[in-house]
């Protein structure tokens, strides 16, 4: 039986090694969460030499860089961050969905944490105040696969 794992202080990143896919569209917003996301992580203690960064168009195409990545099985979880912002179209509603949709369906045939590092939001003013300072959800993902990283490999060697 597995015996209960408690984390009781900050994720420790030291030797993890994390990719993080970030996309193009709304990139004024989603490099603030990549810069989020990298600061964090350096914060835990990732080396820079263990973040891989791939960037992609949109997050429509954010499930489809990770599941390449996933596939090379050579890192300890894949961030993905996006930005979809509500427009007067239905193409809001499409991208967002099937973006989460497909992050969790590769997080989970893959067996690597895949982190949901992907803002839906009404309007630039919540995007903007959703990817500063120490509301930066950049800065969450980063800390979220951190903490999925260690789990899978306390799970794996019992
Ligand atoms: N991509 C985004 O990342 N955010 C958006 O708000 C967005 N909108 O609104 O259209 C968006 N569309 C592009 C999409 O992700 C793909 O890159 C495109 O459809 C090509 O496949």
């Amino acid at each position: 039986m597995l015996r209960n794992i408690r984390r009781t202080k900050g994720p420790d990143g030291k030797g993890l090694k994390i990719a993080i896919v970030v996309s193009r569209f709304n990139s004024d917003i989603t490099f603030r969460l990549l810069e989020g996301a990298k600061s964090e992580l350096r914060n835990c203690r990732t080396s820079e030499k263990d973040i891989l960064v791939l960037e992609v168009p949109g997050a429509f195409e954010l499930p489809q860089a990770a599941l390449q990545v996933a596939n090379c099985k050579k890192v300890d979880a894949i961030i993905c961050l996006g930005a979809v912002i509500r427009g007067e179209t239905p193409h809001f509603e499409y991208v967002s969905a099937e973006s989460a949709r497909g992050i969790m369906e590769t997080g989970l045939r893959s067996g690597i944490p895949l982190i949901l590092g992907l803002l839906t939001v009404n309007n630039l003013r919540q995007a903007k105040a959703r990817s500063g300072g120490k509301r930066n959800k950049g800065r969450e993902a980063a800390l979220a696969a951190i903490e999925m990283a260690i789990l899978y490999r306390q799970v794996r060697k019992r």
